[in-house]
């Protein structure tokens, strides 16, 4: 496989979910080697473990003071159309547009942007299981030479028990929207975060259904989204990856603690 970048500057706007900020971004192309990278207020941000400041509802990245929150959904489609060296330059707020809270819109508009570079691209082989595990809730990785993740959850109300499979197929995921339990938003609100959260952005659950008109995009589109995170906050890797994924009731803390085992033992080889 090869880098790759975005053939032309790449515009968006729209409001970051957990600051409630209007937000504005460029990609930007870059040439091979670049990495993904983020440019906030004349500081670079890569796309790397080492830059992770926060994990709790959102997966954030900052350096010398500088914070750029809640790369996850963008992340993932950089992940999935296998992007490799991008400028990611926010100009107005300090979150990454939420949107419309799923990966579609950003993937609509790269992916007839992608092209392909000279150089080979890194990808991460698991050559090993890799377990990590917080309360209850795990996160395991075997050796594979597909890319297959399944997310189980248990929720409260009327969800209950969902688990899905992701194989590849974009489509399957990538409409999936980020979602919240009408019982925690006091509580997520009181902690300063999701005050741009509203039902355009946010699949809002209750006691009986859903409160977004339309419903449901997938029937388990909560488990779906989940799934998209991890794709999400693999990329942090730095690379690609290779390996069967089964996330029990796992979030971006716990995401992060499998990156960092796996960027540990970075057996990289280009395949
Ligand atoms: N999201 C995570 C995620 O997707 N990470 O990538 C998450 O934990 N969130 C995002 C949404 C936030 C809560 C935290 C949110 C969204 C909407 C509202 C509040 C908080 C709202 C509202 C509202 C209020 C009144 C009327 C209508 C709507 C998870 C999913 O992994
Ligand atoms: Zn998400």
């Amino acid at each position: 496989m090869k880098q790759r970048t975005v053939k032309e500057r790449i515009d968006f706007e729209g409001v970051g979910i957990h600051t409630g900020e209007r937000s504005r971004i460029v990609l930007h192309p870059e040439p091979e080697n670049t990495g993904v990278r983020f440019y906030r207020n004349g500081v670079y941000i890569p796309a790397l473990p080492e830059f992770v400041v926060n994990t709790f509802h959102s997966t954030d990245l900052g350096s010398e003071g500088v914070v750029v929150k809640t790369v996850e959904h963008l992340m993932a489609t950089l992940h999935l159309l296998g992007v490799s060296n991008l400028t990611v330059e926010v100009l107005e707020g300090s979150e990454i547009p939420i949107l419309d809270g799923s990966g579609y819109l950003y993937y609509r508009e790269l992916k007839d942007k992608v092209v392909k570079q000279t150089e080979d691209a890194q990808i991460l082989k698991i050559e090993e299981p890799v377990v990590v595990e917080r309360g209850d809730t795990y996160i395991k990785v075997l050796p594979c030479s597909c890319f297959e993740i399944t997310y189980e959850g248990e929720f409260e109300t009327y969800l209950g028990k969902q688990r899905y499979t992701f194989r590849g197929n974009v489509r399957d995921i990538i409409l999936a929207r980020t979602f919240c339990f009408e019982h925690e938003i006091e509580f997520i609100r009181k902690n300063g975060l999701g005050k741009g959260g509203s039902l355009e952005n946010t699949l809002v659950i209750g006691k009986e259904g859903v409160y977004n008109e339309g419903g449901l995009r997938y029937q388990d589109e909560p488990v779906r989204h989940k799934v998209l995170d991890l794709i999400g906050d693999l990329y942090l890797l730095g690379m690609s990856v290779r390996g069967k994924f089964i996330s029990y009731k796992g979030g971006h803390t716990l995401n992060f603690e499998l990156v960092k085992a796996l960027y540990k033992n970075l057996a990289s080889v280009r395949v």
